[in-house]
């Protein structure tokens, strides 16, 4: 199969930001901050690593990926959506009593692995995965998406300390490390400190990256695989909101849709950056 080049990967990523505000303002509700900080992580996912086949979702010898922090399921929705999971159409129902994109996500939808959105349990889910795909002689690797106030969670050190304790080198976890949570910067609402030390200390090789960019984030899955013995951590630097000026790295754009206005000056404002990448 061959590979989608970069241009043509970011001008994707900027089209799935469109989709997510799109549904989002239609919803009335939902996460922007959140969903627009994940794309790009979710674009080298999708398009360059995952082993997957959306036409055949449940492909015994797929890839998993886990959206640990399921309220920036609009993301992921647009990204399944692009791979031919389902119709594009279906995102505009996003939220809506009856659709199966829900506020965050159900097993039920094609492409969707667990449901989620009670932050912490993803990397648990993962660790039995990755163990299973091991007993069954299988080559699958398992990916977790979490975010950095979700790993304020107890049971996401747990399940560090479970995957280096069976040496999972079939798991890649990810973090989307964009320094806000909920009510405020993630330093401020609990310090993790020394975040990268943590995770080196649990037993993981750790990757430090820009989760902006496409192609460092396709180098460190590439680095990842080359590891043994060892689950992998790839702590990626992300802007919350990324994309949108007034929505860039504002806590209060956490848990809000955008209105109608304030939708087109977003939009406005990612087709200024399409014309810039198309140069
Ligand atoms: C167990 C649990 N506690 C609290 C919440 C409420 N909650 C939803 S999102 C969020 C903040 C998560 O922060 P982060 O993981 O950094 O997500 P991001 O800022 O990237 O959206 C919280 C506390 C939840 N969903 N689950």
């Amino acid at each position: 199969m061959t590979q989608p080049d970069i241009k043509e990967l970011k001008i994707k990523a900027i089209e799935i930001r469109k989709d997510v505000l799109k549904m989002l303002m239609l919803a009335g509700s939902g996460h922007t901050g959140g969903s627009l900080s994940v794309v790009d992580i979710l674009v080298a996912l999708y398009y360059y690593e995952l082993r997957n086949d959306p036409k055949n979702p449940f492909w015994p010898g797929r890839d998993r990926f886990l959206l640990s922090k399921g309220h920036a399921c609009p993301a992921l929705y647009a990204v399944l959506a692009q791979k031919g999971y389902f119709n594009r159409e279906d995102l505009w129902a996003l939220r809506k009593l009856g659709s199966k994109l829900q506020g965050h996500p159900q097993v039920g939808l094609p492409g969707i692995e667990i449901s989620s959105g009670s932050l912490g349990q993803g990397l648990s889910i993962a660790n039995g995965m990755a163990l299973s795909a091991r007993l069954d002689n299988l080559d699958t690797r398992i990916y977790c998406l979490m975010g950095d106030g979700e790993t304020n969670e107890g049971q996401v050190w747990e399940a560090a300390m479970t995957a280096a304790h069976y040496k999972l080198d079939n798991l890649c976890a990810v973090i989307d490390f964009n320094k806000l949570q909920i009510d405020g910067f993630c330093c401020e609402v609990k310090d993790m400190g020394a975040y990268l030390d943590k995770w080196k200390s649990f037993g993981w090789h750790v990757i430090e990256t820009d989760g902006h960019d496409i192609e460092k984030l396709k180098a460190s899955f590439d680095n990842a695989k080359t590891v043994k013995a060892k689950p992998t951590v790839i702590v990626a630097h992300t802007i919350k909101g990324k994309g949108v000026s007034f929505v860039e790295n504002k806590a209060e754009w956490h848990g809000i849709a955008p209105k109608s206005d304030e939708y087109e000056r977003a939009i406005k404002e990612l087709d200024e950056e399409l014309k810039r990448i198309d140069i």
